[in-house]
């Protein structure tokens, strides 16, 4: 093959993306509770050891370019839209009131605000920092989150504090830098209840992120478990208002089987936001488009969650590769991501009506008849043959996401 042309580059990928068909309408998109983050399409690829490799973009195009593909919901940081020394002044309001009208004119809902926390210089030591100063700017960008999610009709705030912790170690002391992290998350709250008082809404949804590790070396709310433990301490005012955001990814990194972390969160009733996205296990967050890496394990994912009936958001929380462009973040990265959701969502419910899975689980749970529960041999006896159908139901979900089920063979 010669080589391609520049000019006829966007070309090949558009007409090769559409070759590749299974792509959903905008209409059919906009029926699932799908969220585009503004950072992630306006990620320009930058990283410690990265220079960036896509051009800036505003939250005029994200939402347009959203908008268009079938997305109803935007979200973002405070300083993803407003710089950080605009935030708390007129220019704030201004640009909050051209996001709204950007919004209105595609059609697209707010569905969550979050405060950086990480980027700015100021948080060096993080948000709960010793200095009580810091802290105060802390509760000030919070409550300022908040009172820009009400302005934007969010229904949710995330609160990622992976700058809450430490990189030398013996130099913070951690009950103490948890109280004051608290203390923040406890101002944001009553802030919420008065302006939502004042507006007449319902108060936000407010969702702790974790992550392992990176940025900070060491972090003290590392797992969404940890986060669960620490909603239910005494230090969280209102219990109630606070539950969590769990990313994927998040969980494969500290080696978690995500569908265990998020059973433990539905069953504690926290399951609030969804971060979606895929990489691998025990390495750094890449943040890859959802199915890429795991496709069978996210369609067991989306099996629990319809199960258990979870509404709320499916945040696409991803990073468009470095390999991908600015046209290809659009034309590419996102429609492909939310059809794999898309398509893994109802292959889950393939998976809850299948007949052969139905009877495999039902069979599992009537157990093998006549065993003595005080003799163990006969217990043993009893289920032998029927536990070889944990295997075959693991063979079934792979026809299932191969399409085997409904007749796709190979060389048979
Ligand atoms: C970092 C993240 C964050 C959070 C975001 C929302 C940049 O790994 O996942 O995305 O999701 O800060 O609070
Ligand atoms: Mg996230
Ligand atoms: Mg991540």
């Amino acid at each position: 093959m010669d080589g391609i042309p520049q000019d006829k580059q966007i070309g090949l990928v558009n007409r090769l993306t559409q070759a590749c068909g299974g792509s959903y309408t905008s209409e059919v998109r906009r029926r699932y509770f799908i969220t585009g983050p503004q950072w992630a399409a306006s990620y320009q690829g930058q990283a410690v050891f990265h220079a960036p490799v896509r051009s800036p973009i505003t939250f005029e195009t994200v939402i347009e370019e959203y908008s268009k593909i079938g997305l109803g919901y935007w979200c973002t940081h405070d300083t993803d839209v407003i710089p950080t020394n605009d935030l708390f002044t007129p220019r704030q309001e201004e640009i909050v009131s051209r996001i709204k009208a950007t919004l209105a004119k595609h059609d697209m809902k707010c569905s969550m605000i979050t405060s950086e926390t990480f980027h700015h210089p100021v948080w060096a030591a993080g948000p709960a920092a010793e200095s009580p100063d810091i802290r105060e700017y802390t509760k000030r960008r919070l409550t300022n989150a908040v009172a820009i999610g009400h302005e934007l009709g969010a229904q949710f705030c995330v609160y990622w504090p992976g700058m809450l912790g430490y990189a030398i170690q013996g130099a913070i002391d951690e009950t103490q830098t948890l109280r004051w992290f608290a203390d923040s998350l406890n101002a944001a709250c009553d802030a919420d209840i008065e302006i939502a008082r004042k507006k007449g809404r319902p108060t936000l949804k407010h969702c702790l992120e974790a992550k392992p590790f990176e940025p900070q070396a060491e972090i003290l709310l590392p797992t969404s478990d940890s986060m669960l433990a620490f909603i239910s301490s005494a230090l969280v005012k209102h219990p109630e208002m606070v539950g969590l955001n769990p990313e994927y990814l998040h969980e494969l990194m500290w080696g978690a089987a995500p569908r265990a972390s998020l059973a433990r969160a539905l069953l504690s009733g926290k399951l609030f936001h969804f971060d979606i996205n895929d990489g691998y296990r025990l390495k750094h967050d890449v943040d890859i488009a959802i199915g890429l890496v795991n496709p069978l394990d996210w369609l067991n994912v989306l099996v629990l969650l319809r199960t258990h009936h979870y509404n709320g958001p499916f945040n696409l929380d991803y990073k468009p590769p470095r390999t991908t462009s600015n046209h290809g973040v659009f034309s590419v990265s996102v429609p492909t991501m939310v059809d794999r959701f898309i398509t893994l969502w109802e292959m889950a419910g393939d998976v809850i009506s299948d007949p052969i899975i139905k009877e495999a689980t039902d069979s599992l749970k009537a157990g093998g008849a006549g065993a003595d529960p005080g003799d163990v041999d006969s217990l043993v006896r009893a289920n032998k043959e029927l536990l070889s159908l944990h295997e075959l139901i693991g063979h079934r979900l792979f026809q299932i996401l191969i399409g085997a089920h409904r007749g796709r063979t190979y060389n048979l």
